[in-house]
């Protein structure tokens, strides 16, 4: 338990119907019954005067009280719901710090609801995304993973994995007892579903962290085919400068949207071609760092156009560290009539659309959901961070690591060190083995109040 009381405003800053001004900590009671006379029983909302040093009135209000461990942070609580003056919020406040309180961090509430057990790493930090969520879809995900849905898959992948550790273990220490369990059927059977559900949670997760992060896709393409026009009609509104002038576009342009929840960051670049204007030949530079950092790549051309005009952007594509996904868009399809369509060669995925008339534009929104591997139609998704996918990666590697061990040198000391591995990236998932330093990171990045 935290041995200092802490106070911040829990709602947002500004004007507004009702604030809230909550507090959390050992004097909670003590600082509340100053404010507002007696502290009320838990949980019953009372209508209160809220009075400053000199007995002088700040407001009225609701007061809460939760009484410790049944609280958000699992320590005494109270709530102050005031009117939604800055004014009257910053009376409270000053009024609960020389009562001893302390201005809260952002993200402490949640940090100590977390550090008394109230919530795991991964629901903590769901309340963040749940704050900071975008879409309906990213809401309900959030949701979920606050409510603990994935935290009870990790749980029951964790003692699947205690279970077999156990018996791994036991068979090392009494080797005399003849248990040859590196023949043992059970072992591998076990090792099969452990690996089957580690894969399952990963791809839970890569789509959870696809809602939460959404991707990153840039338009290329040579000159005046329509890239700028396609932003804008992607977007639904006139954002880029068209015009039949090639060299029109200079500046990066960043526009985000939502595919069926898909959070999508599309940036409209200059064409790519020979140039002597200094000013193209820098927006031209931007593009192609834009391409470096995309994880999409939307090159697009027009009907009848020559292959040659597309080699600067396939270029730049081999020269990537990195395998780009592409999409190819075959834009401006009014001109001579065609009808839009998706054609595709094996990984090669080419759509005919125009950027002008729209026709087609929601063949290519299904494609590049579909090229983010994202699954919109998915029931239960759990909102997820990259540290989850990563500590995922980490416990499937261990599992398959222990798994060559045993097959290849029956080597069962190496096994059983690995799912301890294993167990031990699990953990940092739900916070069980995490570092002062993560935690921190973590928490800072919440809102204040929170
Ligand atoms: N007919 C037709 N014209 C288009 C279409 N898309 C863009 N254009 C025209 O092509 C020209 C270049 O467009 P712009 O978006 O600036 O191309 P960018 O240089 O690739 O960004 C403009 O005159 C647009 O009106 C389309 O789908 N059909
Ligand atoms: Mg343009």
């Amino acid at each position: 338990m935290a041995a200092d009381t802490i106070v911040a405003r829990a709602t947002p800053p500004g004007r507004g119907g009702v604030a809230i001004v909550r507090l959390s900590g050992p004097a909670t009671a003590a600082i509340t019954a100053q404010i507002a006379g007696a502290v009320p029983p838990a949980r019953q909302s009372v209508l209160r005067t809220f009075r400053d040093s000199a007995d002088e009135v700040i407001d009225s209000g609701l007061l809460l009280f939760f009484a410790a461990p049944n609280s958000f942070t699992g320590e005494d609580v109270a709530e102050f719901q005031c009117h939604g003056s800055p004014v009257v919020v910053d009376m409270l406040l000053s009024r609960a710090t020389r009562l001893g309180a302390r201005l809260a961090e952002p993200g402490e509430f949640s940090q100590r609801a977390f550090l008394n057990d109230r919530l795991d790493l991964a629901q903590a930090e769901a309340i963040a995304d749940l704050i900071d969520a975008t879409s309906t879809q990213a809401a309900r995900a959030a949701h979920r993973m606050l409510q603990g849905d994935f935290s009870s898959r990790i749980h029951s992948l964790v003692k699947e994995l205690i279970e077999l550790r156990v018996f791994i273990e036991a068979a090392l220490d009494f080797p005399d007892e003849e248990v040859d369990f590196l023949a043992d059927k059970r072992v591998i059977q076990q090792l099969d579903t452990l690996e089957i559900s580690i894969a399952d949670l990963l791809d839970s997760a890569q789509q959870g962290q696809l809602l939460r992060d959404g991707i990153r896709a840039v338009i290329s393409g040579p000159a005046n085919v329509g890239k700028s026009t396609l932003l804008n009609a992607l977007v639904g509104q006139q954002r880029a400068i068209v015009t039949d002038i090639a060299g029109t576009t200079r500046d990066l342009l960043h526009e985000s949207l939502l595919i069926d929840g898909l959070p999508v960051e599309i940036i409209d670049t200059a064409g790519l071609r020979v140039s002597d204007d200094p000013v193209e030949q820098a927006g031209i530079a931007l593009a192609e760092q834009a391409i470096g950092d995309a994880d999409l790549l939307l090159v697009v051309s027009e009907e009848g156009a020559s292959s040659a005009s597309l080699a600067p952007v396939q270029d730049l594509v081999h020269q990537l560290p990195k395998k780009l996904r592409q999409i190819s868009i075959i834009n401006k399809i009014d001109i001579e009539h065609h009808p839009a369509k998706v054609v595709r060669d094996g990984e090669n995925v080419q759509v005919y659309l125009s950027a002008k008339t729209g026709e087609g534009l929601d063949l290519l929104r299904a494609e590049i959901a579909a090229a983010a591997g994202f699954r919109p139609e998915e029931e239960g998704l759990v909102i997820a961070r990259r540290r989850h996918l990563d500590a995922l990666l980490k416990a499937s590697q261990a599992a398959s690591a222990g798994r060559g061990a045993l097959r290849n040198y029956g080597a069962g000391e190496l096994l059983a060190e690995e799912l301890r591995n294993a167990q031990q990236a699990l953990g940092e998932i739900t916070g069980e083995v995490t570092s002062d330093d993560l935690l921190g990171k973590i928490f800072s990045s919440f809102c204040i109040g929170k």
